[in-house]
């Protein structure tokens, strides 16, 4: 406990310093499909080897909570299709966007016993299913999305990744969800006492009901497609997100405030059902991953992208828009020592090698 606060007061001087298509129908789950295809999937590269006959193909249903043109689901679609060109049209996986199958939190359950084969989400509620999770999405931890990508995409990003699987899912690559910072419809934030009382949407997550109230704020655990209706009526009076959610999910129109603060960076994950790929070949699961990865590189740009356009549009629409200074960011930071203990204990050296990325 008193080393990963000392690690996190490094942490917080450091930050401190540097602030300056959804298809006609559903697919079939494989439990739901015929054995007689199940059958004919397991053979059939014996077939492919002796006929020319045209091949029986395995559907997989992706589901996605943002609308078909948002980043994300544009990364799903690129997956989709490299897993299909690399799979020689064996695989095909129906992106479902939009909430199609449920939102976030039902939709990781579904996936962890296999009615749903793949799905990308927010590191956020995974944190319900491998609290170990965490430890990449702890409030301030990266200085930049250069620092974060750096770690993702290491031995350690690789690390917690594999440790998905005693949790019953594969972790096949990372997306970007830039930084999330808190918008409300009452009051501009520029201090942290500005926070005191105010009731902040999070998402459904212990780490992130704890950091709201180390902040001095009100948490209230909900799914995303509930927040724009609960801050028009005043259940709640706000939320946090990035630039493209704040304006996609339409909450800047009822929460005018937003403070970039950016309190976290929770990386975007692309999951598979381990139920799922455990009836896959080694070869077929590594250009499952080949897949992922190369589908990074792409949604990395189109998110860069989208940042740009939905602060353009949301500065154009009169939203009022605040930075912190420096020293209160860093008052901000100081706050999350007793998240970082709880949420992080046990994972101190990773924490220290996480902070050396940043160097
Ligand atoms: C977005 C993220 C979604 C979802 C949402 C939320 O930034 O891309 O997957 O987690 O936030 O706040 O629920």
């Amino acid at each position: 406990m008193k080393k990963i606060v000392s690690l996190f007061l490094v942490m917080v001087m450091t930050t401190a310093l540097f602030v300056g298509c959804a298809s006609e129908a559903p697919a079939k789950t494989e439990a739901e499909k015929p054995a007689a295809t199940k059958a004919a999937a397991k053979t059939e590269k014996a077939t492919e080897a002796a006929t020319e006959a045209p091949q029986e193909q395995m559907v997989f249903r992706l589901a996605e909570t943002h609308p078909g043109d948002y980043p994300t689901t544009l990364g799903d679609i690129e997956f989709a299709r490299l897993v299909e060109e690399k799979s020689g049209g064996r695989f095909k996986v129906e992106v479902y966007h939009s909430k199609q199958l449920g939102e976030e939190k039902d939709v990781i359950e579904q996936v962890q016993f296999g009615a749903i084969d793949f799905t990308r989400v927010s590191v956020g509620p995974m944190t319900e299913f491998s609290p170990e999770l965490a430890v990449v999405a702890l409030p301030y931890i990266y200085q930049s999305a250069d620092h974060m990508w750096d770690v993702l995409n290491s031995e350690i990003g690789d690390s917690f990744l594999n440790g998905l699987e005693s949790s019953n899912f594969v972790g096949l690559g990372w997306y970007d969800g830039g930084a999330r910072s808190f918008y409300n419809s009452v009051r501009p934030i520029k201090t942290l006492e500005d926070l005191d009382g105010l009731k902040f949407r999070v998402m459904q997550s212990e780490m992130m009901v704890d950091m709201v109230e180390a902040l001095g704020a009100s948490p209230t655990p909900m799914a995303y497609g509930e927040v724009y209706s609960s801050i028009q009526t005043g259940v709640i009076d706000g939320a946090e997100n990035n630039w493209p959610s704040y304006d996609t999910s339409s909450h800047f129109e009822v929460a005018n405030f937003y403070t970039l603060d950016e309190h976290l960076r929770v990386p975007e994950i692309l999951i598979a059902s381990k139920m799922v790929t455990d009836k896959l070949s080694a070869e077929d699961m590594a250009l499952i991953k080949e897949a992922a990865l190369e589908s990074q590189m792409f949604q990395r740009d189109l998110w860069a992208a989208k940042e740009k356009a939905s602060e353009a549009k949301i500065r154009e629409a009169g939203n009022e828009i605040f930075m912190l200074t420096v020293e209160e960011k860093a008052r901000f930071a100081a706050q999350m020592a007793p998240v970082w203990a709880k949420h992080a204990e046990g994972f101190e050296d990773i924490i220290v090698a996480i902070q050396d990325k940043a160097k």
